[in-house]
């Protein structure tokens, strides 16, 4: 079959890191039905026959003007797919969009007409965003892991890093590994301009933002990354719940032992 991935090896790999991330994301429970998006900036993959490629879809507005996406590729799951089916068939349940140079509109090129995910525009002002501040971030990827999204139905937790604390001192590798903790973002309706720009401030000082009572965002150099932030983050908050299940409040790490592997690990405060 014809696609865009055929003779790319570069391209596919990345492509299939989304497919090996929306398997996981599914047998987590934290992908039901059509839940969770991905998006993956692939302009550093874009070759000129990409370029010369026609537009397969009409001219879709972004509903909002991302100058810093002038002439970027995206890879983006289809709205209403199912991860579970993106896991075996990435190319029929997302596409490849081209971003046109008004910086506020879109074509889908490849491999078919699937309609981007309903979070687009948060999504493409999210890279817009990076992009801005020099990062070298390309993936993003919303789901909705159990243990973190209970979580958040107590008010406790949703105070500023009251629960990234929690979390970072349940086992040494989650602030390792998730370095710059969990943000919080009371809740706002799915897909929403509110949702969107609450996610990109909160995103100046985390990697990973939780939507209260709705799921995670998490932003990385690519979608396994974004995937591992997510993941330490949720074993941290099953390590809570183990301990609340046999009875006790867990002690945490020590401020002492928080201390000394900020340090060790070279990690910021
Ligand atoms: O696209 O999870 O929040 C499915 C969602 C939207
Ligand atoms: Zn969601």
């Amino acid at each position: 079959m014809e696609s865009i991935l055929n003779n790319r090896p570069a391209l596919a790999a990345e492509v299939n890191k989304v497919a090996e991330v929306a398997g996981y994301l599914w047998q987590k429970g934290w992908a039901e039905r059509n839940g969770g998006n991905i998006t993956v900036n692939i302009t550093e993959y874009v070759d000129d026959a990409i370029k010369a490629m026609p537009a397969i879809s009409e001219v879709k507005s972004i509903g909002a003007t991302l100058p810093h996406l002038k002439g970027c590729y995206f890879y983006c799951k289809g709205t209403n797919k199912r991860m579970r089916d993106l896991a075996r068939f990435p190319m029929e349940n997302g596409s490849v969009i081209r971003i046109l140079d008004d910086c506020a509109s879109y074509v889908i090129i490849a491999d078919n007409p699937v309609q981007p995910t309903s979070e687009l525009p948060s999504h493409l002002s999210v890279h817009n965003d990076m992009i801005a501040r020099g990062l070298n971030y390309k993936a993003s990827v919303h789901t909705h892991p159990i243990e973190l999204v209970a979580m958040t139905h107590n008010k406790k937790f949703l105070e500023k890093d009251v629960a990234t604390r929690l979390l970072w001192s349940m086992i040494p590798e989650t602030k390792a590994f998730c370095p710059r903790g969990l943000g919080i973002i009371p809740y706002e309706l799915p897909s929403s301009l509110k949702l969107a720009e609450a996610t990109i401030k909160e995103l100046a000082d985390y990697d990973v933002v939780m939507w209260e009572k709705h799921g995670v965002f998490a932003v990385d150099v690519d979608v396994m990354a974004a995937f591992d932030q997510i993941d330490v983050l949720n074993k941290s908050a099953l390590i809570y719940i183990a301990a609340k299940n046999m009875g006790f409040e867990p002690d945490g790490m020590s401020d002492e032992q928080m201390k000394e592997m900020t340090i060790a690990f070279k990690l910021p405060k």
